[in-house]
């Protein structure tokens, strides 16, 4: 074992070489003092015995993945459902108390894209080239005047994209939100081990491997900075994905659903029509709700139809909720919520044994948690209908489905079918997408209505692009 001069480096190295993690200093006689010290500084961030008990209960035991016993399709509120109009003056109220803040999971790697840099910088727009970071960041914009005070914003970035989000903030001037009106934080990560010998792999020589902790990491920030957050008066977490530029950010009508129906965790749901798309869906395992993820979902079950040929579980999550701070944080006994983890087994490039090993195969297993899985935790939980062609045009892949093409054709779709609202004319081919491209800002307008009272005055020439900001 290598010797140290202080004796907590010393104690560290000899943790990791007990737990037969010794690999981990191969390189040491080649790496420079700086390198020492990062690969040091990695070590003791660490929780080496929490990483090992991990490694029994999801590695070493075969009960961990065992599927999720007899689900039954949910209830939910429908989008026909008459109540839903008047919950929407109920939930612009709770904004207008400052009682609610909106919360972007954006620590994600976003591997199937293949854009360089976070998420949420992708160019996106059609026309500006406005990105996804921006769209929400003017949604915000709008709602600020809307409601007549700011929404808190809190942005979950990873220790890898953290610095890269500051910076394009900061070089953004926040997209016109003060940035006291907005905390970005990174959540946690976990070394990213070899699935077969259990050893922590490493990014390169003296370094290791880590990955952050699945968007379940939002609940333990949330956890983290919840004085902060009860300080500003917040009570209720309004969250989404970075990946859906038509996630209707502090929807007043959700807010309200969840308040009035004494909610602690309400989610958004569309109606999934093919039973292979990849989205998860709610249902119900005793009285408890929960998700489901895609690949969990029986086969029987996947395609299981109800009488007028609609798919049984068809509640498909586009991951916005909306959840009470006192839930996952109570301020009683009983302390913060506990969420399971996960194994992910991904491809990846990695160092070990002193060579590179190519991102061919399932080569890596993680640990994740799941945000949504404190839904069964709630004695009171709810799902809510959306409209998938209002609300859900995820951008995961490069290209074909979920793509920057399928998200930027729905943008289109919606834009112009609020100007049609606005009796503005628009020609459409016989797939329903205009012949011209149009863009909206969303600091200018999240619906027709809105759209209508910012177009008062304002000309439309016959043809061209439409920008509108
Ligand atoms: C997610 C859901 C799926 C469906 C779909 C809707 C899971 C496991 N699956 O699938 O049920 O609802 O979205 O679009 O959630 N993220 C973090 N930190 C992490 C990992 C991810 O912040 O450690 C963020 C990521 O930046 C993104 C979101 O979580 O905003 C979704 O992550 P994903 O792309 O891994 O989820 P996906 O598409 O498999």
């Amino acid at each position: 074992m290598i010797q140290l001069e202080d004796p907590s480096d010393q104690a560290v190295v000899a943790k990791f070489f007990e737990a037969d993690q010794g690999h981990l200093f191969d390189d040491w006689e080649q790496l420079d003092s700086l390198a020492r010290r990062h690969l040091l500084t990695d070590m003791h961030r660490i929780d080496l015995r929490f990483l090992q008990q991990l490694i029994r209960d999801h590695l070493d035991s075969d009960a961990a993945e065992a599927p999720i016993a007899a689900p039954t399709p949910p209830d939910w509120i429908p989008l026909t459902d008459p109540g839903r109009e008047t919950a929407t003056e109920i939930g612009l109220h709770a904004l207008r108390q400052g009682e609610v803040a909106v919360l972007l999971v954006a620590g994600g790697v976003g591997t199937r894209l293949g854009h360089a840099g976070p998420k949420g910088s992708y160019p996106l727009l059609p026309i500006s080239g406005g990105t996804l970071f921006q769209v929400f960041a003017e949604s915000l914009v709008r709602l600020r005047k809307q409601v007549g005070r700011h929404i808190h914003w809190i942005i979950m970035t990873s220790p890898s994209n953290h610095e890269q989000t500051v910076d394009y903030f900061q070089q953004h001037s926040f997209h016109g939100l003060a940035p006291s009106e907005v905390t970005i934080q990174p959540q946690e990560q976990l070394p990213v081990l070899d699935p077969r010998r259990r050893k922590i792999l490493r990014a390169g020589p003296g370094r290791v491997l880590f990955s952050p902790d699945g968007h379940g990491g939002s609940i333990r920030l949330l956890q983290k900075i919840s004085e902060d957050l009860r300080e500003r008066g917040i009570r209720h977490i309004y969250s989404h994905q970075v990946d859906n530029p038509l996630a209707r950010i502090a929807d007043p009508e959700l807010v309200g659903l969840h308040l009035r129906e004494k909610s602690s965790f309400t989610s958004k749901a569309v109606a999934k029509t093919d039973p292979e798309e990849k989205v998860g869906v709610f249902c119900k395992v005793g009285d408890r709700l929960r998700v489901i993820e895609y690949s969990e979902l029986g086969p029987n079950d996947r395609v299981r139809t109800e009488p007028d040929g609609s798919l049984c579980f068809r509640a498909g999550n586009v991951a916005t909720h909306v959840i009470d701070l006192d839930f996952i944080a109570p301020q009683s006994a009983g302390g913060p919520l506990q969420l399971p983890f996960h194994v992910a087994r991904k491809a990846v490039r990695h160092w070990l044994d002193g060579r590179w090993h190519e991102a061919s195969s399932l080569n890596s297993v993680r640990f994740e948690t799941f945000i949504f899985d404190v839904l069964p935790m709630a004695d009171r939980g709810l799902v809510v209908e959306a409209d998938r062609a209002l609300e859900f045009a995820p951008v995961k892949n490069g290209e074909g489905a979920d793509s920057p093409a399928t998200s930027r054709a729905a943008l289109q779709k919606l834009w112009a079918n609020w100007l049609v609202e606005c009796g503005v004319q628009i020609e459409f081919d016989d797939n329903g997408a205009p012949l011209r491209l149009i863009e909206i800002s969303s600091r200018l307008a999240g619906d027709a209505e809105q759209l209508r009272l910012a177009l008062e005055g304002v000309v439309i020439a016959p043809d061209g692009p439409i920008l509108l900001r």
